[in-house]
């Protein structure tokens, strides 16, 4: 029976101490805090990857070292499960209860209860891939995992700096190698030449779109599409902006996906770019979050998020899926947040089931799931769209009827091929948004006449203990403070059309507040009101208080 290689670790775990007084704890997406503080977290992350593969049985585990949409500064570590999935949520604990042993020989005893609590078959190998973003703080960062993994012996594959979403798709790749749902090459290449090679045959005899501006955050984006615009070639005219990766404090600053979202606005560095009517898309900082938007006649901005994708795409699938002749068999279903637009949500209800679960990947990605084809967008441009193997299988054996229902058919295995099956890729999304502008010779415009947003406002409110915010109905009601969603009940009824909720952010130390109401100037008060009745509950600086 083999043992923790306790004297490995021990010598190693001494050259990254944990640092006192920090709690660290995995969240919506991993770890996430600022990154010169996260060392003893890599270190230990190392660790728990080379676990869990041993776990399942030497399946190949994924280490993505990113803060995403967060500013430079921060830095963050997530594991990624077999089938390029997020880790499997009973060692979300595991995870955080690790990285809280405040000393070597708390490590070993905490590592120690894991593996007699998970049954964990040390004899069995470990292989872990691992990728970082653009941080400065990743290389040295990559270093400490790479300890923790050198101290469990464990089989590694740096895959250097690439993209969440790639990340995702080599682990993918790498598990089903030679079986018969083999995935793909295992290399970014190997995933570039999939992604455009299914486009152009999804675009083939359809007029050539404008010019497509991408805004890559000055983040990992920018090296991807670069590579993706080479494959592409004349298909798609990529022009692609913010990508100084290496200038020190650019990263999502004033620019990318989560800086549009939340302020609603073009980033001020494509201003000159933008003519009326182009469209232009804004990635973040690990690639996989996607905001379209144009500027109309007037020169006025219009923002096209997660929901609007969401909105474009169920439709399309739903219309091929009738052309194929397979409607009533193959069912399309979406999967939203509280954050989804309430326009949206009445658009697509309208058309579709559709289900509301708590903020975080994994949420939306085990609900779309239950459907055959399941589309699912956060509003802030997460999402991805999912065909359940029994319909991969289905399309690939169905025989059509008629030459429509068989181009039908070649369209919706295309699109398996073009959309990331394993997480919500910017990249891979664009693709599939400007498929679907192309058949249905869509502008921007158009596209956003869909449905009318109705007018929102997103608030981060810095309170003492967020933890003290706990939710129930998928984020749409606090349970705690007691007391406290009475008092926003109260205040929405005030307002046309008024909603609003409170929840604690999973990535960065703050609650956040969306609002809605049919007037933006009532949007922002009624945001601005709730912020202020969660600061008081808080006990806050009276200084401080959001207005
Ligand atoms: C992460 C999660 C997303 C979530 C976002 C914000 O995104 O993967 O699912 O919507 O954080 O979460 P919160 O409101 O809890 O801070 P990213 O792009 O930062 O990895």
């Amino acid at each position: 029976m083999a043992a923790l290689p306790v004297d490995a670790i021990s010598e190693l775990s001494n050259l990254h101490p944990k640092p006192e007084h920090i709690h660290f704890q995995y969240g919506t997406a991993g770890f996430r805090t600022l990154g010169s503080t996260l060392d003893s977290v890599l270190f230990r992350v190392g660790i728990l990857a080379a676990l869990r593969s041993k776990k399942l049985d030497g399946k190949v585990i994924g280490v993505m070292v990113t803060a995403s949409h967060n500013p430079e500064p921060d830095n963050g570590v997530k594991l990624v499960d077999p089938r390029g999935e997020m880790l499997e949520n009973s060692w979300e604990a595991h995870a955080t209860h690790v990285a809280a042993a405040p000393t070597t020989a708390a490590l070993i005893e905490s590592l120690s209860h894991l593996v007699k609590h998970a049954k964990i078959d040390l004899s069995k190998p470990a292989r872990v891939v691992y990728a970082r973003d653009t941080r400065p703080s990743g290389a040295s960062l990559v270093k400490a995992l790479e300890d923790g993994l050198k101290a469990m012996g464990a089989e590694t594959r740096d895959a250097g700096v690439t993209t969440t979403p790639i990340l995702h798709y080599l682990v993918r790749c790498m598990n089903t190698k030679g079986t018969k749902e083999e995935y793909g090459d295992d290399s970014e290449e190997g995933y570039m030449a999939k992604l455009s090679g299914a486009f152009k045959k999804l675009v083939t005899g359809k007029s050539a779109l404008p010019p497509l501006i991408i805004d890559c955050a000055n983040g990992v984006g920018a090296l991807a599409a670069t590579v993706l615009a080479s494959h592409l070639g004349e298909t798609l005219h990529i022009i692609t902006l913010n990508d100084s990766t290496t200038t020190p404090g650019a990263l999502n600053n004033a620019c990318g996906a989560d800086y549009v979202k939340t302020t609603q606005r073009l980033p001020p560095s494509l201003a000159s770019y933008i003519q009326p009517g182009q469209r232009a898309c804004s990635l973040d900082g690990d690639a996989d979050r996607l905001m379209y938007y144009y500027a109309d006649e007037r020169g006025v901005f219009h923002m096209l998020d997660g929901d609007k994708i969401a909105a474009l795409v169920a439709a399309f699938i739903v219309e091929l899926v009738k052309g194929a002749g397979l409607e009533g068999e193959i069912n399309v279903g979406v999967v939203q947040t509280a954050y989804a637009n309430g326009a949206s949500t009445k658009y697509l209800s309208e058309r579709l089931p559709v289900k509301c679960v708590p903020t975080g990947v994994k949420h939306l990605h085990h609900a779309a799931e239950h459907y055959d084809v399941g589309v699912y967008f956060e509003a802030n441009g997460h999402g991805t769209v999912l065909f359940s193997p029994e319909t991969q299988e289905r399309l690939s054996s169905h025989s059509p009827q008629t030459p429509a229902q068989s181009t039908a058919i070649n369209h919706l295995l295309n699109l398996i091929s073009l959309i990331n099956q394993t997480v919500g890729d910017a990249l891979s999304d664009m693709l599939l948004v400007e498929t679907v502008l192309a058949h249905k010779s869509y502008t921007a415009v158009e596209w956003d006449s869909l449905y009318a947003d109705m007018p929102n406002r997103l608030v981060k409110v810095v309170v003492k203990d967020r933890n003290i915010f706990k939710t129930e109905d998928a984020e749409r009601r606090l349970v705690s403070p007691v007391g406290l969603q009475g008092k926003i009940d109260e205040l929405v009824r005030r307002y046309e059309g008024g909603r609003s909720f409170v929840r604690p952010s999973g990535t960065e130390d703050v609650v956040r507040v969306y609002a809605e109401a049919v007037v933006k100037t009532q949007a922002d008060e009624l945001a601005f009101r709730v912020a202020g009745l969660v600061y008081d509950e808080t006990g806050g600086d009276p200084a401080k208080r959001p207005k």
